[in-house]
């Protein structure tokens, strides 16, 4: 049985509400997509895609850079945002103002209008990577929702609530498709299932995510 036989299949331009305050806007990018990809890869250019150590001592299976002001790490001391990348030493790569351009106009459909993010974390996924279930809670602005782009191969994103004890719900995410979750669901848990192996037109055998947040000031 195919992995996603049990999920629904929705056209570009629909909108699933998954939680309050949180939708899947299917197909968000249906044009420019190679000019997003390209994009990204001029920042992992600049900054490349690495493997962090959990503070548990794990190697994360996704590997991971970032753009913006503030940049997602992790390492045996902790998860933080850092304004200097701890490999190069260097400020992350600015924003590219057609992510910021993305993100603000999808949070914007789903709602949240004056979204201005400043880190956009840029996860990569191999076939078998995946991201555990989690909150994301090292922001300082919690007012602010998360804006996730998927590209590539598709996924299950599982999404569940504030509560870790909720069992989650499982989503497909297609090449182009964005989840936007705030409000009631901002600290939800999420995670993403082990990815299944396929050959994307454009990125091969690979899952690109790109995740903006607004950290904001303590
Ligand atoms: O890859 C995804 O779709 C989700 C990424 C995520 O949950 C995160 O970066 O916190």
């Amino acid at each position: 049985m195919d992995l996603f036989d049990d999920l629904p299949l929705l056209t570009d331009g629909a909108l699933t509400q998954i939680a309050p305050g949180a939708v899947l806007l299917h197909g968000f990018v249906r044009e420019a997509d190679a000019d997003l990809l390209q994009t990204t890869r001029s920042v992992v250019a600049q900054a490349p895609l690495r493997h962090w150590q959990t503070p548990g001592g794990y190697t994360m299976s996704v590997a991971m850079s970032n753009c913006g002001a503030l940049g997602w790490v992790s390492d045996p001391n902790g998860y933080r945002y850092a304004a200097l990348d701890p490999v190069s030493k260097l400020p992350w790569p600015a924003m590219p103002a057609c992510l910021l351009d993305l993100a603000q106009r999808a949070a914007a459909q789903a709602g949240y209008p004056h979204f201005q993010p400043d880190a956009c974390l840029i996860n990569e996924y191999v076939p078998g990577a995946k991201l555990s279930m989690h909150q994301d809670k090292d922001e300082n602005d919690l007012r602010a929702p998360i804006v996730s782009l998927s590209m590539g191969l598709p996924a299950v994103f599982l999404f569940g609530t504030p509560s870790r004890k909720d069992r989650p719900q499982r989503y497909r995410l297609v090449h182009g498709d964005v989840v936007v979750w705030g409000g009631p669901s901002r600290l939800a848990y999420h995670g993403v299932a082990a990815l299944a192996d396929g050959d994307h037109r454009l990125l091969g055998r690979r899952r690109l995510n790109l995740t903006f947040r607004c950290v904001g000031s303590a």
